[in-house]
């Protein structure tokens, strides 16, 4: 049996004994569902600065390009399906006590069939008035927006006609608070948390394994290479978590 196979029968009684699991997702989580992630090779950053596109300034300074770069993520998030790993997550949420929390804005774990999970970063396919408290659910209608040529590339309020922006939390951008809360306790009650496809780098989100290993559960790391958040782990597997969640999680 390999090491890889010691761990996958480790884990899996882990998950099995556990009281309570988190998981927490990052871009390495839809990467195989052919979403490019930030910070890898094509990565989103990569062509573009974070900062000089996931601000509130670059937003109000130039909304067309801004918006411009959302509706082409969006456009091309209408071309992928959630992968086997997003479903293996969605599965055991119905077998063990598991809180999801992700950074990533895809709407691929709903489309998967979780609910009720924390999405850390917003979502974006939801946009929200920069004046009033309306918000807008763009959801799976948004091909339709696309092929009937009203996706106006400035969306405006339904209410109040100011311009809406993406419901995603820029960079200097406080995440809402009852989410944070509620993912921080989550990390600190676990007696197992995975830690998938993230390079760590983000802040507050990236502290949620340290909590998580500093209240006594045990950590696991699922990425392709190592990261920031490794060495915090108990045990990483450098294996695509679309093949290796089904093998812990199914
Ligand atoms: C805040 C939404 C304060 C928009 C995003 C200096 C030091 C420390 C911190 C800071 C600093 N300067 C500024 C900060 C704070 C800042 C921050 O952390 N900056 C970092 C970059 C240094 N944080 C903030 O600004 C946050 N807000 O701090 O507010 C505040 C408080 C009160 C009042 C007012 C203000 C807000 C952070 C949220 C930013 N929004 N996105 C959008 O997406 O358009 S961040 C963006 O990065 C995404 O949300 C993404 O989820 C997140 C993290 O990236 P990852 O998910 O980890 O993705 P990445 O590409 O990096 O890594 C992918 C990983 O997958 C890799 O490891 C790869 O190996 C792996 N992988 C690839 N394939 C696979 C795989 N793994 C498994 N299987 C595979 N197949
Ligand atoms: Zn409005």
């Amino acid at each position: 049996m390999g090491a890889t196979e010691a761990v996958i029968t480790d884990l899996r009684r882990r998950v099995a004994d556990a009281a309570s699991v988190v998981v927490f997702t990052g871009a390495g989580m839809s990467a195989e569902s052919g979403v490019p992630t930030y910070r890898g090779q094509g990565g989103l950053w990569k062509n573009f600065r974070a900062q000089d596109l996931a601000t509130l300034d670059a937003f109000q300074r130039n909304p067309a390009l801004v918006w411009g770069w959302y509706r082409e993520r969006r456009n091309r998030l209408l071309e992928v399906e959630p992968n086997d790993g997003h479903r293996a997550i969605a599965l055991a949420a119905g077998r063990v006590h598991l809180t999801l929390a992700t950074q990533n804005v895809d709407g691929l774990h709903a489309f998967a069939g979780s609910v009720n999970f924390l999405e850390l970063h917003g979502n974006i396919w939801r946009e929200q008035c920069l004046s009033c408290p309306t918000t807008d659910d763009r959801s799976r209608h948004w091909l339709e927006k696309v092929t009937q040529g009203e996706a106006d590339p400035l969306p405006l309020c339904p209410d109040c006609a100011s311009l809406m922006r993406p419901s995603v939390v820029w960079f200097g951008e406080a995440l809402d608070g009852r989410v944070i809360e509620a993912a921080f306790r989550a990390a600190e009650g676990c007696d197992l948390m995975f830690v998938v496809g993230t390079s760590g780098e983000v802040q507050p989100a990236a502290s949620l394994p340290v909590l998580a290993r500093r209240a006594g559960a045990y950590v696991v790391e699922v990425n392709i290479e190592p990261t920031l958040l490794t060495e915090r782990c108990n045990v990483s597997l450098f294996e695509p978590a679309g093949r290796v969640l089904p093998k812990i999680l199914a």
